[in-house]
């Protein structure tokens, strides 16, 4: 579950009006038989009123309420929310559905009390026909806010469900470098291993315990994997999002090339990760040791600190790579511990 887990399925306004409208036309009464034609025709014009304003006031507010508090949620929905649809224009369409119930509720009893004053029942169904009328232009009014909130809503309710409470391990490096390889090693999640780059696009969570918590790891095929200049200012947001709840960043090399980008590139990268997230803890890792000649790998030791070795396909430095991790992500035993925000 995620903030935004409850919306559901919304209409467009013509949809809307031709739900409501049918319904309405089929409501059935129970007037005496013996009632003067007024009586009955200010019972019957009420109460078609009421139906369609009850519904519409019902279903608009309802839409509003599935929405979490904009400003409560966590700062990685938030983020993330801000990012793929813009958090005022949402909080600007949500307010502008709220008014509109409102004024469907004024509309409403104004005109139900012309009904029940009315003296024909030509003029109680006029009143009612003017009701329809207004009360429908103020929906047709909502068309594109409407509009904007189904579109919204398709990529809200799509976000991944990342607890934001759980110690978060976030994994960075070039493609094929073998993160995916650690990220399933490690944790629950399978992620597809392949041999191309950029085959997996979304964000990848994996869950595993540590001193009996719950945490949880995630790989980011797409976000963290190439250089600055190669990123739009989408991808740069989700990369401050995922800063919000990360603990501890890995950061895996392949010196080896086999992943097919060379050492310098890989250097420039961890550093720009380093910039990306100045406050978060980094572990480097060497995977794909088994490719490599022992001098080759001394060499790139050189280069960077504390590195761990690993083969991530045969399981060989990877709880060492997980540990340190842990370690650097300052996780105590009572779970005490800081997400790069509050640093
Ligand atoms: N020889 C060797 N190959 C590895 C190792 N780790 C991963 N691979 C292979 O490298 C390729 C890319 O791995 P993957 O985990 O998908 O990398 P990602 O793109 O960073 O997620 C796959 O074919 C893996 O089987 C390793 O330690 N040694
Ligand atoms: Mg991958």
């Amino acid at each position: 579950m995620h903030p935004f887990s409850k919306i559901r399925n919304i209409h467009r306004s013509e949809e809307l009006l031709d739900i409501v409208f049918h319904r309405a036309s089929r409501l059935s009464l129970d007037v005496s038989r013996r009632a003067s034609p007024i009586a009955k025709a200010r019972k019957r014009e009420v109460a078609r009123v009421r139906f369609i304003s009850y519904n519409l006031v019902e279903y608009l507010e309802s839409m509003v309420k599935v929405f979490p508090n904009l400003d409560e949620i966590h700062p990685f929905y938030r983020e993330l929310a801000d990012i793929l649809v813009g958090i005022d224009k949402l909080k600007e369409v949500l307010a502008s559905i709220e008014g509109a119930a409102r004024v469907i509720k004024k509309i409403a009893s104004q005109k139900m009390r012309v009904i029940k004053f009315s003296e024909y029942p030509k003029q109680a169904s006029q009143a009612r026909i003017e009701a329809y009328a207004r009360i429908s232009s103020v929906i047709n009014k909502l068309a594109s806010r409407l509009d904007f909130l189904i579109d919204a809503s398709k990529i809200l309710s799509k976000l991944p469900t990342v607890n934001t409470d759980e110690f978060t391990v976030v994994v960075a490096g070039y493609p094929n470098t073998g993160k995916s390889s650690f990220v399933s090693a490690v944790s629950s999640a399978k992620p597809e291993i392949a041999e191309y780059p950029f085959t997996t696009k979304k964000i990848i969570l994996g869950h595993f315990s540590y001193n009996d918590s719950r945490c949880q790891i995630i790989d980011t095929p797409g976000i963290l994997d190439r250089p600055m200049r190669e990123r739009n200012p989408i991808e740069l947001q989700a990369i401050t999002a995922i800063r919000h709840i990360a603990n501890v960043v890995v950061f895996i090399m392949d010196p080896s090339l086999s992943c097919g980008y060379p050492l310098e590139g890989q250097l420039e990268l961890l550093s720009e990760v380093r910039e990306t997230f100045p406050t978060l803890p980094l572990v480097v890792v060497i995977n794909k040791v088994d490719l490599m000649s022992s001098k080759d790998l001394e060499e790139v030791k050189k280069k960077v600190d504390n590195p761990i070795g690993m083969v991530a396909i045969q399981n060989i430095g990877v709880q060492e790579a997980l540990e340190a991790a842990m370690k650097a992500g300052k996780l105590q035993g009572d779970l005490r511990y800081a997400k790069g925000t509050a640093l």
